[in-house]
């Protein structure tokens, strides 16, 4: 995934290699990848974006039109049925790392007493859940890789409600186009419904098998073995089914929407 540099004014070069990369990275197709890296120029850039690249500001915006082109692509590859790896008990990674956009020493903690999820949206049952509630559906349990963008990779497991479910007990309408969430500290992100409805999204409840530690996003976090890192929010408080773009924390500052892994 693409950590946007500072781009020089019309440094065509750069502008070029990071249009390809942003296009390039998550077609997996070699026939197709090749034709992007092969004709792609400083005028398939404007041409593709529709914007001609007279400044930073116009360069800005047709890369952010070309990766919002990629999420499309990127729709249209996703295989629905396709499943991401999973992994036996022992290459479980220990410690498995922390992350978040501030340090361990801040970690969020969520008062279980207190807490309720609400459902909004295009959603039938508005109503809100505790977390007993959701301890009482069938459990799903699952070994994947999580992949970060800053670089690390791990192996954990995680159990909880498959996603799937939860939409459909809520009367979710999974025609919309997204589904979003917003979280106990101020990170917020949405994703696809066709990867909300994958059969290894899970509603996280629990990691190695103990009630989800604080650090890893209690009460609850959605994990996605198909999307990076940052798709996969952590203390979950407020689940949305839409058809407005709800961006991301990241994706609002140039990570890739789609973020496949
Ligand atoms: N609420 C919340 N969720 C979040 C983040 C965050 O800062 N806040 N960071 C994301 C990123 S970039 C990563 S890599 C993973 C890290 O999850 P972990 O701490 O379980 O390894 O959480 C994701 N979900
Ligand atoms: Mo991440």
């Amino acid at each position: 995934m693409f950590n946007r540099p500072n781009i020089p004014v019309l440094d065509g070069e750069a502008i070029v290699k990071e249009a390809r990369a942003i296009l390039g990275r998550r077609i997996e197709q070699p026939s197709r990848r090749r034709f992007f890296q092969r004709t792609l120029t400083l005028g398939g850039v404007a041409l593709l974006s529709g914007c001609s690249l007279s400044d930073n500001d116009s360069v800005e915006t047709a890369l952010a039109r070309i990766s919002r082109f990629n999420d499309t692509v990127q729709g249209w590859l996703f295989d629905p049925a396709k499943l991401a790896p999973t992994y036996p008990e022992a290459m479980i990674t220990r410690p498995f790392p922390f992350n978040a956009y501030y340090g361990e020493d801040e970690v969020r903690h969520v008062d279980e007493a207190a807490y309720r999820l609400e459902v909004t949206g295009l959603v039938a049952d508005k109503r809100v859940w505790r977390l007993d509630q959701l301890r009482a559906m069938a459990q799903a349990d699952q070994i994947t890789r999580h992949i970060c963008v800053e670089g690390w990779s791990a192996i954990g497991r995680w159990g909880g409600v498959k996603f799937s479910d939860f939409l459909h007990r809520v009367g979710a309408d999974t025609h919309a186009r997204y589904v979003s969430f917003k979280c106990a500290d101020d990170y917020y992100t949405s994703i696809d419904m066709a990867t909300a409805l994958h059969p290894q999204t899970l509603l996280a409840l629990t990691y190695d098998g103990q009630t989800l530690p604080p650090k890893y996003g209690f009460p609850m976090k959605l994990r996605v073995p198909t999307k990076l890192g940052y798709k996969n929010p952590k203390h979950i408080q407020v689940i949305s089914v839409t058809n407005t773009f709800p961006g991301g924390y990241w994706e609002d500052q140039g990570y890739n929407w789609f973020g496949g892994s």
